[in-house]
């Protein structure tokens, strides 16, 4: 431990600069800070630095994390209440009753995938849902999707991984004609927190740019769509097999609500289909071994795209046709 000023012996031994907490809890820096935040660990600010004492830090060593879960396997009860409470704050439009149950999970050691994955996306689903059987107006969907927006954003940072990503880029991009953005923004930073690198093309990509974008990216490992509405899934098929002609060696996966299943995903040509981000995840990391990265032009028969979970099915060229 170290302390500032001349204080020296007890001095010294009783505080803890606020990155000596975050190695002592174990937790990134970060946490430890939100532990601050929400008035969970004690601190003061002298000259531009943290400082906790050594007691509080202690005492919060000592308290079990209250936590909702982490990663995939959590018991769906602990998200419950979290969810229930996050619909409710999205359908009034309260941006900072949302984002204080983001903190909260995030607090109770969930994390920032977690949250993407168990909390908001299901409850996203639900005012869908609600929206599609008329018992949420157009109005309060447009108003909780705005909420939303703001939470990603501010959860977007969470998602930088430092070091070098590897084995190649995927690149994500919305079909043409298709406005939903949020399930880029989301399935991209799970897939960044994962290692991976991303170029998020964003939503509603005219076809003809997906191809120069997906054309000019030098080490392009996978190509993911997202679709989540059913009138764009003619265009997703034109655009796979577009794909598969300019880049035959490169998996084209694709995945969101409009396509439910791996048998509608093969119909529109698609190489694998995922249910969620963390499955498309598994599917990138099973579809390419660790630190082989494609050779550019490396071609494989259709047939041979073998990879677990994904449909296999090569593109029909006259279905598909330009
Ligand atoms: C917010 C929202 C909007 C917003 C979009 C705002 C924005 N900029 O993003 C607005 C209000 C603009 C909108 C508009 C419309 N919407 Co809307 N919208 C939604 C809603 C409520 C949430 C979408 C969302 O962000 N979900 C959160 C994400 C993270 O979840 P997700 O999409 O399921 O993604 C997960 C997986 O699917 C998967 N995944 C996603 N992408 C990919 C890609 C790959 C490669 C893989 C493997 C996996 C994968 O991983 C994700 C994370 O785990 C959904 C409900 C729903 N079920 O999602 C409806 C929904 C998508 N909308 C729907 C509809 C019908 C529309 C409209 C057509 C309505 C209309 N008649 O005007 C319009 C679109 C108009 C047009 N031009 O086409 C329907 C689509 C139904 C369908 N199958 O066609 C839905 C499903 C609502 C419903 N239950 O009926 N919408």
């Amino acid at each position: 431990m170290t302390a500032e000023g001349a204080g020296g012996g007890k001095r010294a031994d009783s505080r803890a600069t606020l990155e000596e907490a975050a190695k002592a809890l174990g937790v990134h820096y970060m946490t430890a800070y939100r532990y601050v935040r929400l008035g969970r660990l004690p601190a003061e600010r002298h000259q531009g630095r943290w400082w906790v004492q050594r007691v509080d830090l202690d005492r919060l060593q000592a308290t079990p994390r209250p936590s909702p879960g982490r990663g995939q396997g959590q018991s769906p009860p602990r998200w419950a209440g979290p969810k229930r409470r996050m619909l409710e704050r999205l359908l009034a439009g309260d941006s900072s009753g949302s984002w204080a149950i983001v903190e909260q999970s995030l607090f109770g050691g969930a994390t920032a995938t977690d949250v993407y994955l168990q909390l908001l996306a299901p409850v996203l689903r639900t005012i869908g849902d609600r929206w599609a059987e008329g018992s949420v107006g157009i109005g309060a969907e447009h108003r909780a999707t705005a909420v939303a927006m703001r939470m990603v954003g501010r959860l977007g940072p969470q998602f930088a991984r430092r070091g070098p990503a590897a084995g190649g880029t995927v690149v994500l991009g919305g079909a043409p004609g298709d406005p939903h953005l949020l399930p880029l923004i989301i399935v991209s930073d799970v897939l960044r927190q994962a290692g991976m690198r991303v170029v998020d093309l964003g939503a509603n990509l005219p076809e003809r740019s997906f191809l120069e974008l997906a054309g000019s990216t030098v080490d392009l490992r996978a190509v993911g769509i997202s679709v989540s509405t059913d009138t764009a899934l003619a265009k997703v098929a034109r655009l796979a097999a577009k794909l598969h002609r300019a880049h035959p060696a490169v998996p084209v996966f694709v995945g969101g609500p409009a396509v439910g299943s791996e048998a509608a995903a093969r119909s529109v040509g698609a190489d694998g289909w995922a249910a969620d981000a963390a499955g498309l995840v598994q599917l990138l990391r099973a579809s390419q071994p660790p630190g082989a990265s494609q050779p550019p032009g490396a071609s494989q028969p259709p047939g041979a795209r073998q990879l677990p979970g994904a449909s296999l099915t090569p593109v029909d060229p006259i279905s598909t046709k330009r």
